[in-house]
């Protein structure tokens, strides 16, 4: 029997941690846990082997870190580690001689954050999994589980990976917070939309939190997708005693809370860091092993990114500006690659209210797929949209659909076999929807039931090719009436015959209907009033017209789509009449954007322009002050309620960055004295990445002519006291701390300084500092901004 066939008939479970076992076995702490696959094989039988006793049906290979990068200064290659763990895994299932087991090759995260929040690009992501997989599989091993994921483009290069190299089951999953969220921001229900359309075999969470606190994710989880899930979660939250970390959750209570998941309608059962053969033994004894919880199959049409679902449950908006046709300025930005203003017109769409945003890039003198890639990335590091991948070139599709993270739509096929043969397979492949248009190599037909007969087709073979009937939109095509004023009425009934008879969503462009006539807007509301009740659920409209709007928000409360008219209460009781802003003419978009806008926005080309301007009124250190910190401000507390997530939080970071270059230029052409008034050691201190305030306050102590010594961000005290030690005369060391978990290290090297006697006077600095803390761990100086370390400086030079 294979693991699928066991699946659907069993309750699944699971073994625990295996990093647990291999510290309860002596692992040393800093030793690479998948190197012992080489040195310590009877230890790691041993393990497989108890976890085979107390009856897991799926081992996992001890490979989670076996990744090239993880690997590079082990001595050993990721083939030989790999080849070594699935066999030892094999041997001792083989020990036991059941049908039953299973062996799974552990896949874990990197260890570098990818492109936009890292450095990493997803294709070299992708590469790295490839090998993993390709060695797991000529290894033996029966399916692949890709574990502790928290950013979902992470896992979408490392599915990919294991379904382009393998042919064995996949079971993905990722780890949440309390906030149902993982680290980066993506959902559960973002993860299982996305991993169901990639063609995962199980899905789930493991890993961060016990199963009381997981409860609530898995009964959300469950919300959104009809593959089984699998939770591991770990023996519940950690307790630090003596030095030691132990897991508060027991045996008991464990299985009691797992089997609490079996009711729920998991389908996997394990366990994570903390449990040990104990636990699943406990398990196997309280679970039933013949599934018996009925789940209910699902059934909705949704789109996402990593941190928002959209459902499309009422009429819900495409915004169509990202398109050159017809628009001069666009055509432009396009060919001069002028990306910032392109993520304008998507940001202020989103703002405008759009749900979802098509993505059109077709120019015949530039690269499409190339633009639509970067257009893709760029817009969902600024927004959480999700996006429309429009074009009709198979290969701009395909790109598209392959960097996207998340579930896109795809616009469009048509009725023509060499259209739907060539663009569906990547539709599935990829998991997106897709829209169809109705017509074929014919043109498009003149009445509606030729039409239908189209979108019919159409609907039939996407299926298919195994894509959902809730993944497939039907577009009857708008024709203007102007030229084709009998047509008009043909749309209409074909949306309502595509509606009653095959049940599918619908998608029609708006404004062509009015093309030619004056008074576009009467006929364009008109028409949108008319399609929606004919069936339409997502109008492609510029979400810049109020009035247009305002007919979506109106009808979605009169067709009972919007509960208790929530959304039009909270949009509507409170508006102010003059809170409308003129979004006509598109350059005055890119005018009213100031640098505030601009770093909360993460436009990171524009910051530059901006600060060209500004430095022409104001000096460099009101233009810190004045805007990017209030910026900065602005984006830390979005990103503490939860409002934006640490992609967005990183392209601000980036724009201060592009904008402080210009700064940093500017006041290097400025004339200062020559002579070097003293050294000034600097240093964000241990554990603490933010280097942005040293940064600032670097720039500005050189252009007091202060000689700095940068030793950079995350600097041990060892480090900072090992460079002080080089100077004989008095320094002055510059701390920066922006954490209240790196205070601490701030006060270590402060001691540290100190007990090494070096000649120095600190001076520390950082949002989370005051006077009082400052003065407490013993520094010498607080600087509140970059200003004060200069006054602060000269002070203590000139004595
Ligand atoms: Co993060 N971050 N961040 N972050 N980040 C904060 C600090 C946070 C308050 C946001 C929030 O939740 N509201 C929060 C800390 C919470 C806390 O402990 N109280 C936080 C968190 C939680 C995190 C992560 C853990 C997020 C995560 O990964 N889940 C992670 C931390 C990783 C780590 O460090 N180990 C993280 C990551 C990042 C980015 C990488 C995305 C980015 C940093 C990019 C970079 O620096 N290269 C970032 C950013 C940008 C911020 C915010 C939004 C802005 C910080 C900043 O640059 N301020 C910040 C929220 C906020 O502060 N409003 C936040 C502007 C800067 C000019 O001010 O550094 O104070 P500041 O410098 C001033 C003065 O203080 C003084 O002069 C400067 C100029 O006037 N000064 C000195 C500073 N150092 C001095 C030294 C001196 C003298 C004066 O010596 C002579």
């Amino acid at each position: 029997m294979n693991f699928n066939e066991y699946m659907k008939e069993n309750i699944v479970v699971f073994d625990g941690a295996m990093g647990t076992m291999l510290q309860k076995k002596g692992l040393k702490l800093g030793e690479i846990p998948e190197t012992l696959n080489i040195v310590q094989r009877d230890e790691i039988i041993e393990i497989h082997k108890e976890y085979l006793d107390a009856g897991a049906n799926v081992i996992t290979s001890n490979t989670f870190g076996a990744n090239e990068q993880k690997l590079l200064n082990s001595g050993y290659s990721v083939e030989e580690v790999i080849d070594a763990a699935v066999s030892l895994a094999n041997e001792a299932k083989n020990s036991i001689k059941s049908n039953n087991v299973f062996v799974a090759l552990d896949i874990g995260p990197i260890g570098e954050l990818l492109e936009p929040m890292g450095t990493l690009s997803f294709n070299r992501a992708y590469e790295i999994f490839k090998r993993q997989v390709v060695q797991g599989v000529k290894s033996g091993a029966d399916l692949i589980l890709i574990e502790t994921m928290t950013d979902l483009y992470e896992m979408k290069a490392a599915v990919l990976a294991a379904k382009e190299n393998s042919n064995i089951p996949v079971v993905a999953t990722m780890s949440f917070e309390k906030d149902h969220r993982t680290f980066t921001g993506c959902l559960p229900s973002s993860m299982a939309v996305t991993l169901e359309g990639l063609g995962v075999d199980g899905l789930g969470i493991n890993c961060s939190l016990g199963p009381r606190e997981i409860y609530p994710i898995v009964e959300d989880l469950l919300k959104w997708t009809n593959v089984p899930i699998l939770v591991q979660a770990n023996a519940g939250l950690p307790v630090v005693r003596n030095g030691e970390t132990f897991y508060d959750v027991d045996e008991e209570e464990f299985s009691s809370e797992v089997e609490k998941f079996v009711k729920l309608g998991v389908k996997m059962v394990g366990g994570c860091c903390g449990t040990t053969p104990s636990y699943i033994k406990a398990i196997k004894n309280k679970i039933n092993s013949v599934y018996t919880a009925k789940v209910n199959k699902k059934s909705f049409s949704a789109l996402c990114s990593p941190s928002q679902t959209v459902l499309i449950d009422g009429v819900k908006v495409i915004g169509e500006r990202i398109n050159p046709t017809g628009k001069k300025l666009f055509k432009e930005a396009l060919r001069n690659n002028d990306i910032d203003y392109i993520l304008q017109q998507g940001l202020s769409q989103v703002e405008a209210g759009a749900h979802i945003l098509d993505v059109n890039v077709g120019l015949p003198e530039i690269n499409e797929a190339e633009m639509m890639v970067n257009i893709i990335k760029k817009l969902q590091s600024v927004t959480d949209v999700p996006l429309q991948i429009d074009s009709s070139d198979a290969a701009v599709i395909e790109a598209g659909l392959r960097y996207y993270n998340g579930k896109a739509i795809v616009n469009s096929v048509n009725g023509e076999d060499r259209v739907l043969e060539k663009i569906l397979p990547l539709v599935k492949k990829y998991g997106a929807a897709v829209v169809g248009l109705t017509l074929d190599d014919r043109g498009i037909p003149d009445n509606a039931q030729d039409r239908y007969n189209i979108a019919e087709k159409i609907v039939n073979k996407a299926m298919l090719y195994g894509i959902k009937k809730e993944d497939i939109y039907i577009d009857t095509l708008t024709l203007t009436c102007s030229a084709q004023q009998k047509e008009v009425v043909e749309t209409i009934k074909t949306l309502t015959l595509v509606k009653n008879n095959l049940g599918v969503k619908t998608v029609l462009g708006i404004s062509n209907i009015s093309f030619g006539m004056p008074k576009r807007e009467i006929i364009n509301e008109t028409f949108l009033s008319i399609a929606m009740s004919a069936g339409l659920d997502l109008p492609i409209i510029n979400p810049n017209d109020k009035s247009m709007m305002d007919k979506i928000s109106a009808f979605n409360v009169l067709y009972n789509h919007d509960a208790g008219a929530k959304e039009y209460i909270a949009k509507y009781a409170y508006e102010k009449p003059d809170a409308k802003i003129s979004y006509e003419n598109d350059k005055k978009i890119k005018e009213q954007l100031n640098l505030t806008d601009i770093v909360v926005k993460g436009l990171k080309e524009n910051a530059a322009i901006a600060v060209r301007e500004l430095i022409k009124t104001k000096d460099e250190l009101q233009i810190v002050n004045e805007y990017l910190i209030p910026a900065l401000d602005i984006v830390g507390d979005d990103y503490e309620k939860g409002i934006i997530f640490l992609p967005q939080l990183i392209q601000s970071a980036e724009t201060v960055k592009s904008a402080f270059n210009v700064l940093k230029e500017n006041l290097k052409n400025k004339e200062s004295a020559s002579i070097t008034n003293g050294k000034i050691i600097l240093a964000t201190v241990k554990g603490d990445i933010h280097d942005i305030g040293k940064n600032i306050v670097k720039v500005i102590l050189e252009n007091y002519n202060y000689e700095i010594i940068d030793l950079g961000r995350d600097v041990p005290a060892e480090r900072i006291v090992e460079e002080s030690k080089k100077y004989d005369e008095l320094v002055i060391v510059g701390l920066s701390a922006l954490m209240t978990t790196t205070m601490k290290s701030m006060e270590k090297t402060i001691k540290e300084l100190r007990e090494n006697n070096i000649n120095c006077k600190v001076v520390v600095g950082g949002a989370v500092l005051t006077h009082e803390y400052a003065e407490k761990i013993g520094a010498d100086y607080y600087a509140k901004d970059a200003k004060e370390a200069v006054e602060i400086a000269k002070k203590i030079f000139e004595k």
